[in-house]
C-alpha cells in the first residue's frame, strides 16, 4: 500500500456511487462524493505550501467538509491537528505556537482574533464555515478531482492531539498511521461493523471519540453515518430510526432516557449503542436496558491509546466495567509508587501496551518518559482492578482531571486562570457530580487578606480566557482552603463538601 491509512480508510471508496454521509438537509454524499472533495482540499493543502510532514492546525464547525480535510491531510502525508471548536483564540494561540503548524483553517468568524496569533507563528490563516465556504474552499473548488497520494509508513504520523495535563500545560499526543490503522481494524472486527451499518453521528469530530473510533470504523467497514453537526435529543430520536448503530458519550444516553419517546419501539431495530469517554454509570445502563432492551456496550479509551477494553459483543456487557482488553493490547495494574505489576482483583494504576499506544508527545521528551516506560506500557493515570472473571473496572482517577460530558478539563488550568484575578489570593477547582455533565468544574476562591472578591467579573473575564465547558459552573468564594499538615490542599475534603451544589433535589 502506498499509504495504509488513506488506502484502507478512504482510497478504497473511490468511484462508488454508496451513500457515506445522511446530512441534516435529507441530503446524501456518496463515499465518491467525499473522495473528490478530499482530492480538491489536499490539492489547496499543496499549494498553501504545507509539505508531507507538516502540520495544519484545523478549528472549524462539523460538516462534511470537516471530515475532508482530515481525509486530505492524511492523502498529503500532512499531520492533522483538530481542535475544539470552543477554545479561545487565547488557547489556540498556544497549539498554534506549539506545533509548528504551517496552515490553519479556521471559521471565517473568528478570521479577525486569529490573524495576528498565526502572523505571530509564521502560519498560513484560511477559512472554511459550516457550509464549505471560505477561502480555502475558494481555492480547493479549482482544484482537479484527483491528487496522487502521498506515500506513507505505518510508522509515519497521522496526527496531533492535544491533551492537558495536570501541570496545566497541554501536550500534543502524536498518533501514526499504525496507532490509528490498527485500532480501527480491531473494533470494526470486535463490535461486527459491515457495509450494512449506517452509525448515527452526534459527537464532535476534533476529540478520539467522533474522529477515530466513529468515522475510522464507518470508513474501514464500508458504512454510512447520520452525520449530524452536534448532539440535539430532538434530532438524535428522529433520525434513530435510520440508524443501526449509535455512539456517545454518557450525557447523550441520560439525556435519551430523559424523554419518553426514547422506548423500547424506537429502538428495537438497532444493533448496538457505544459508550466511552467518561464513566457510564451502572444505574443509567441498567435504567437503558429496562427502557429499551438494549444493554449498552461501554468501553475505555483515551487519546494517546485510541481504545484499550471493551465489552464483548457476545457474552455479557457488565455495568460499571468498561471489558477485555482488545485483541492486541496488554493491559496490566500496577502499584503507583513502584510501578510493580498488583494481583487481579487489587486496585493500582492501569498501563497499556499495544499497537494503539501513541509515539510520545510533541517535543516534550521528559513529559513522554515520565508517562511512556521504555518497554511500551503506557500510564494511564487512571486507577482499575481486574476483577475475578477479568473485566476491567475503572474505579478512579490518579490524576487531578475533571470529566464533564465527555470533555477533559485539567483544575490546574482552571486554578492558573483564577489566581490571575484581582483580589483572588488562591484557588482550588474540584468536580462535584452533576446530573447531564457527569462531573462539572466548581471553584473554591480565597480572597487576598481585606479584599473582596467580584465573581461576576471573574466570570466575565474568563469566557475569553477558557472555553465555556472548562468555566465554573459555581464559584464559591471561602476564607481558606482546607490543608493536611505537609500544607497541601486537601481535595478530598471540598469534593465532600460541594457533592451536592449540582443536585437539583438537594435544597437551598
Ligand atoms: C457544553 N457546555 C458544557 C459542555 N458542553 N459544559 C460543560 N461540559 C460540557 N461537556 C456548555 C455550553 O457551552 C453551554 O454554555 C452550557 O454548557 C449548556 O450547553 P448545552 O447546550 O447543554 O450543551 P450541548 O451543546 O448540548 O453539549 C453537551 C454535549 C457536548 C454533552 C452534547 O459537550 C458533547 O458533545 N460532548 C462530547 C464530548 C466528546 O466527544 N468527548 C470525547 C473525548 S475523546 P452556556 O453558555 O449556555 O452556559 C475521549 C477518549 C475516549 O475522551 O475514550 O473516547
Ligand atoms: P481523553 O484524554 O479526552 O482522551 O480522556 C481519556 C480519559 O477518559 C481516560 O483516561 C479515562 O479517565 C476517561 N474514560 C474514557 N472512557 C472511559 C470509560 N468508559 N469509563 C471511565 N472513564 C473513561
Amino acid at each position: 500500500m502506498v499509504n495504509p491509512l488513506f488506502d484502507s480508510l478512504f482510497g478504497r471508496h473511490s468511484g462508488k456511487q454508496t451513500a457515506f454521509l445522511y446530512l441534516p438537509d435529507g441530503s446524501v454524499l456518496t463515499h465518491d462524493a467525499f473522495l473528490k472533495l478530499t482530492a480538491r482540499f489536499a490539492h489547496a493543502i499543496k499549494a498553501a505550501g504545507v509539505a508531507p510532514g507538516d502540520r495544519v492546525a484545523v478549528q472549524i464547525a462539523k460538516s462534511p467538509e470537516a471530515l475532508a480535510v482530515y481525509a486530505a491531510c492524511v492523502q498529503s502525508g500532512v499531520i492533522f491537528l483538530p481542535l475544539n471548536t470552543a477554545y479561545t483564540p487565547a488557547e489556540l494561540e498556544y497549539f498554534i505556537g506549539n506545533s509548528g503548524a504551517k496552515l490553519v483553517l479556521c471559521d471565517p468568524r473568528n478570521l479577525e482574533a486569529l490573524t495576528p496569533v498565526a502572523t505571530s507563528h509564521d502560519a498560513r490563516l484560511m477559512t472554511l464555515d459550516a457550509n464549505g465556504d471560505g477561502s480555502f474552499a475558494t481555492v480547493a473548488i479549482a482544484m482537479p478531482e484527483v491528487f496522487p497520494t502521498v506515500a506513507r509508513s505505518t510508522d509515519d504520523l497521522a496526527a496531533f492531539l492535544y491533551t492537558s495535563g495536570t501541570t496545566g500545560r497541554s501536550k500534543g499526543a502524536m498518533l501514526s498511521q499504525g496507532n490509528l490503522l490498527s485500532n480501527a481494524e480491531v473494533l470494526v472486527e470486535h463490535w461486527r461493523f459491515t457495509p450494512e451499518d449506517v452509525l448515527l453521528h452526534a459527537l464532535p469530530i476534533f476529540h478520539t471519540h467522533g474522529l477515530f473510533v466513529a468515522t475510522n470504523i464507518m470508513l474501514l467497514a464500508g458504512g454510512a453515518m447520520i452525520f449530524l453537526p452536534k448532539f440535539d435529543t430532538d434530532t438524535v430520536i428522529a433520525r434513530l430510526p435510520e440508524a443501526t448503530a449509535m455512539m456517545g458519550v454518557p450525557t447523550f444516553y441520560t439525556r435519551l432516557l430523559d424523554d419518553p419517546r426514547f422506548d423500547r419501539d424506537l429502538t428495537a431495530h438497532m444493533r448496538l449503542f457505544v459508550s466511552g469517554s467518561a464513566p457510564l454509570l451502572a444505574e443509567t445502563h441498567r435504567l437503558f436496558e429496562a427502557r429499551t432492551g438494549h444493554r449498552i456496550l461501554e468501553r475505555y479509551g483515551m487519546t494517546e491509546t485510541n481504545m484499550n477494553t471493551s465489552n464483548p459483543y457476545d457474552g455479557a456487557r457488565r455495568a460499571g466495567t468498561v471489558g477485555f482488553p482488545l485483541p492486541g493490547v496488554e493491559l496490566k495494574v500496577t502499584d503507583p509508587e513502584s510501578g510493580a505489576a498488583l494481583a487481579q482483583g487489587e486496585v493500582g494504576m492501569i498501563e497499556v501496551r499495544g499497537p494503539n499506544v501513541f509515539q510520545g508527545y510533541w517535543q516534550m521528551p521528559q513529559k513522554t518518559a515520565e508517562e511512556l516506560r521504555a518497554d511500551g506500557f503506557f500510564i494511564t493515570g487512571d486507577l482499575g482492578l481486574i476483577d475475578d472473571q477479568g473485566y476491567v473496572q475503572i474505579v478512579g482517577r490518579g490524576k487531578d482531571l475533571i470529566i464533564s460530558g465527555g470533555y477533559n478539563i485539567y483544575p490546574k488550568e482552571v486554578e492558573l486562570a483564577l489566581d490571575d484575578q484581582p483580589g483572588v489570593l488562591e484557588s482550588a477547582v474540584i468536580g462535584a457530580p452533576h446530573p447531564d455533565f457527569g462531573e462539572s468544574v466548581v471553584a473554591v476562591l480565597v480572597p487576598e487578606p481585606g479584599q473582596a472578591v467580584d465573581t461576576a467579573a471573574i466570570e466575565t473575564d474568563l469566557r475569553g480566557k477558557l472555553a465555556r465547558f472548562k468555566q465554573p459552573k459555581k464559584l464559591v468564594v471561602m476564607e481558606a482552603l482546607p490543608r493536611n499538615t505537609m500544607g497541601k490542599v486537601q481535595k478530598n475534603v471540598l469534593r465532600d463538601q460541594f457533592a451536592g451544589v449540582f443536585d437539583p433535589s438537594a435544597v437551598g
